[in-house]
């Protein structure tokens, strides 16, 4: 069990609790029953015993002080997991078959979300069509995204470092790539992170520059946002700033030139079923598009 976040913090300690008291009530109870089973006392009636004493305090009034301890401390732990304090970030996540949209404000991304270290980052999940589940398993519990409804969680990455997390809730043939992962940043770092995201696409030049007519000249613009320029559409993923990313097809690729041309050339070879269609493109005009498309940090 290894947690990184403020919600894993709270619940571990309780779960090892838990299992600690069980366990020793299971000895004390294997004990009890051995000692009852002595073969010196079974001549012996139960109340000659003061055996009725002991089933009552044993049986009765031990177990209903420890279940109200339990009790009384679950309400803590839930307090803490739903504490209404405000956030410091909050993002917008929808859940799209098969990837993950982040909004900050007017910036969108996708299957990378960036966070904060240390503080506390308020998700608002919605989805764009089916049911979905969001999990960083290090961070904190799933929730669902479902449609027509926002569902709301939190979670807090107390270190630095990237956390793998994945939609949950089975949606579809390419469910199990839709992956993501959380990157936690000092607050500078995530600041210079944000307020560049928030901004247009530099604009290109040379080999960029025809990639970019090569992008608004194809059926690209129907599906895809690059802020800037015409592409407004929100089919797929915002590519404003695809270059600063990791992750390509929601993990199924890193993101570097050699896989941006191939996802390209046949995203149905990666993602049977992805809402990307292979878009027929000259040999150079794909080039100029990837070059493009790696320039835009
Ligand atoms: C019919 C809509 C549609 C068209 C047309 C389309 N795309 Fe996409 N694109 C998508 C969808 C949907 C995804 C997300 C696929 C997934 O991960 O399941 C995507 C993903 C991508 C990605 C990966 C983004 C990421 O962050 O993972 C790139 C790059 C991309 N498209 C570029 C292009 C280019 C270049 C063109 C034109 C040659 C194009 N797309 C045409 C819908 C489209
Ligand atoms: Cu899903």
């Amino acid at each position: 069990m290894s947690g990184a976040g403020g919600a894993a913090g709270a619940v571990t300690p309780f779960v090892v609790l838990t299992f600690t008291i069980a366990g020793l009530v299971f000895v004390a109870v294997v004990v009890a029953l051995g000692a009852a089973l002595s073969p010196r006392d079974r001549a012996r009636s139960l109340t000659e015993r003061g055996g009725v004493r002991a089933v009552l305090v044993l049986g009765g009034i031990v177990p209903a002080i420890v279940v109200a301890a339990f009790f009384m401390l679950s309400l803590v732990v839930t307090a803490r997991l739903t504490a209404a304090r405000a956030p410091d970030v909050a993002v917008e996540v929808v859940g799209h078959q098969w990837w993950w949209e982040f909004r900050y404000g007017s910036a969108a991304t996708a299957n990378e979300l960036h966070v904060p270290v240390g503080e506390r980052v308020e998700l608002r999940l919605r989805s764009a069509d089916v049911i979905h589940s969001f999990w960083v398993p290090a961070l904190q519990g799933k929730t669902d995204a479902v449609p027509g409804q926002t569902n709301t969680m939190w979670l807090t990455a107390e270190r630095p470092g990237r956390y793998d997390g994945v939609c949950a809730e089975f949606c579809g043939v390419q469910h199990a790539w839709m992956r993501l992962v959380v990157v936690a940043e000092p607050r500078a770092v995530f600041d210079r992170w944000l307020a560049r995201q928030s901004e247009d696409r530099r604009p290109p030049s040379g080999p960029a520059a025809e990639g970019e007519r090569a992008f608004l000249g194809h059926v690209c613009v129907d599906c895809h946002t690059i802020r800037g320029t015409a592409a407004r559409a929100t089919v797929g993923p915002d590519l404003t700033h695809l270059a600063g990313r990791s992750l390509v097809g929601a993990g199924v690729l890193r993101n570097d030139p050699a896989a941006l041309r191939a996802w390209i050339d046949d995203p149905q070879h990666f993602k049977p079923g992805a809402f990307m269609p292979a878009v027929p493109l000259g040999v150079a005009e794909r080039d100029a598009l990837v070059t493009y498309l790696g320039s835009l940090e």
